[in-house]
C-alpha cells in the first residue's frame, strides 16, 4: 500500500523532508517544498506526472449488495471514516473501519429499496446520524446513531421514489434539516428533533439528485436539482425557497442523474457538476446568479453519480464519475479544463462514488457503491502528501529520474 520511500518521508519533521536530490544524486533538503518540486517537473499548471490512484481497488466487499449509494462518516466517533451503504434490495449496510480495513458492523432492520444515504448529526448530540432515501410508503428515514448501532427513528411518506437525501442547515439555527428529491423535491425542517415538511417543489421534477450550497454566497443554503429533464436552482429566500435557475434543456437533452457543487476555478463561487445518464457530463460555471455550461465531456458514459475531490492535492478540484455498466473515472482539473486521467480496473455498475481519506494519511480515496452483483470497493490514493502540496508522486519522479 505505501511505499518505504513515503513511510520513510513520514516520519521526519515536514520542514526538515530529506529527498534525493535531482542534480546530484545525494540527499539533501528542499525549501522551500513545493515551489521546488513541482515546478521543476509541472509545467505551467501543477501537473502531476504520475496518477496517484490505484487502478485495482485495496477493498472489496466480501458482500454483492445491490449499492446505489455510499457516504463516508465516522460512525463511532473514533477518528477514522466508516462507510455507509444504502441498498437496493438488501438491508442498508454500515462498514467500520478497523485499522484499514472495512468490516460489515451493521445492517438495517428494514429493506427499503434505498437508493440514497447521508451522514448528519441530526439530534446535535455529537455523533453521526444516517438519513436515506427510497422506495415505498415510507421512503424516508433517520437512523439515530447510539453507539454506533443505527435505530430507525423518523419516516416519513414522500409520495414516490426519493432518490437523493442531503443535509443543510436551511435556515441558519444550528441544527440540520433535509432536502429530499422525489417527484416532488421537499425540504423537511428540523424542528428540535422532529422533521417537518417545511417546502415543497411546485415543479413535477421527477429529481435524481438534490444538493445543499450557497450559490449566490449570501450566506444561507440554496438548493441545486439534478432531474430528468432541465435542472434547476432554488434560492433561499428567507427558509423557503424560490427557483431562480433552469437549465432550460428540453426532455432530449441531459438526463441527469447526480449533481455535485465545487468551485472548480477557484474563484470563490460553487460551480455546479451534473452528471448525465448517457449523455456528456458537464460543469456549469457561476457567472453570479447563472450557471453556464464551461465544460462537456467527450465521453457519454452512462453516469449516475459525480464527486467533487481534489485527488492528487494540488489546490484544485477533480472529478469523479461512477456510471452504469461502465468503468468509474476520474478527471483531472487542468486549469480550465478536465480531461479523463484515471479509469478503474473494473467495468461496473458504480451507481455511487464518494471520496474520503480512509486510511488517514491526508490523501482522498474514493468509494464505488456497485449493483448488480458487484461488491464495493474503495481505491486507495497513494500521494500521501506532505505540506503544501509535496506529494508522494513527486517523491516517486525523483527517485527514479536521479542518477
Ligand atoms: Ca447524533
Ligand atoms: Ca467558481
Ligand atoms: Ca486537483
Ligand atoms: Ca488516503
Amino acid at each position: 500500500m505505501k511505499n518505504a520511500l513515503v513511510f520513510l518521508i513520514a516520519i521526519v519533521p515536514p520542514f526538515a523532508v530529506l529527498a534525493a536530490d535531482p542534480g546530484g544524486g545525494a540527499m539533501g533538503s528542499f525549501s522551500p517544498i513545493a515551489s521546488t518540486v513541482k515546478g521543476a517537473n509541472d509545467a505551467g499548471k501543477n501537473w502531476v506526472p504520475t496518477v496517484p490512484l490505484l487502478e485495482t481497488a485495496a477493498w472489496t466487499s466480501p458482500d454483492t449488495d445491490s449499492t446505489y449509494c455510499v457516504a463516508w462518516g465516522d460512525i463511532d466517533g473514533d477518528g477514522d471514516l466508516d462507510l455507509a451503504a444504502g441498498n437496493r434490495d438488501d438491508p442498508n449496510r454500515v462498514y467500520t473501519n478497523t485499522s484499514g480495513n472495512l468490516v460489515s458492523t451493521w445492517t438495517s432492520a428494514e429493506v427499503d429499496a434505498t437508493r440514497s444515504v447521508a451522514w448528519g448529526d441530526w439530534d446535535g448530540d455529537g455523533d453521526l446520524d444516517l438519513a436515506t432515501g427510497g422506495n415505498g410508503d415510507l421512503s424516508v428515514r433517520v437512523y439515530e446513531n447510539n453507539n454506533g448501532i443505527l435505530t430507525s427513528v423518523w419516516t416519513a411518506d414522500n409520495d414516490g421514489i426519493t432518490s437523493s437525501v442531503a443535509w443543510g442547515d436551511l435556515d441558519g439555527d444550528g441544527d440540520l434539516d433535509l432536502a429530499t428529491g422525489s417527484t416532488y423535491s421537499r425540504v423537511f425542517r428540523n424542528d428540535g428533533g422532529a422533521l417537518v415538511v417545511a417546502w415543497t417543489s411546485p415543479y413535477f421534477t421527477d429529481t435524481w439528485s438534490v444538493a445543499w450550497g450557497d450559490w449566490d454566497g449570501d450566506g444561507d443554503l440554496d438548493l441545486a436539482e439534478g432531474n430528468s429533464h432541465a435542472n434547476y436552482v432554488y434560492g433561499n429566500i428567507g427558509g423557503s425557497f424560490a427557483r431562480v435557475w433552469d437549465s432550460g434543456e428540453t426532455d432530449s437533452f441531459d438526463n441527469t442523474h447526480s449533481v455535485a457543487w465545487g468551485d472548480w476555478d477557484n474563484d470563490g463561487d460553487l460551480d455546479l457538476a451534473v452528471g448525465n445518464f448517457g449523455q456528456p457530463n458537464r460543469v456549469y460555471e457561476n457567472g453570479g446568479g447563472s450557471l453556464a455550461v464551461v465544460w462537456s465531456s467527450i465521453d457519454t458514459d452512462n453516469t449516475k453519480s459525480v464527486a467533487w475531490g481534489d485527488w492528487d492535492s494540488d489546490g484544485d478540484l477533480d472529478l469523479a464519475s461512477g456510471a452504469r455498466n461502465q468503468v468509474i473515472r476520474v478527471y483531472e482539473n487542468t486549469g480550465a479544463n478536465l480531461v479523463s486521467a484515471w479509469l478503474s480496473a473494473e467495468s461496473g455498475y458504480s451507481y455511487s462514488v464518494a471520496w474520503g481519506d480512509w486510511d488517514g494519511d491526508g490523501d482522498l480515496d474514493l468509494a464505488a457503491g456497485n449493483t448488480n452483483g458487484a461488491a464495493n470497493r474503495v481505491y486507495e490514493n497513494t500521494s500521501a502528501v506532505f505540506n503544501d502540496g509535496f506529494e508522494s508522486a513527486d517523491l516517486a519522479f525523483w527517485s527514479t529520474a536521479a542518477p
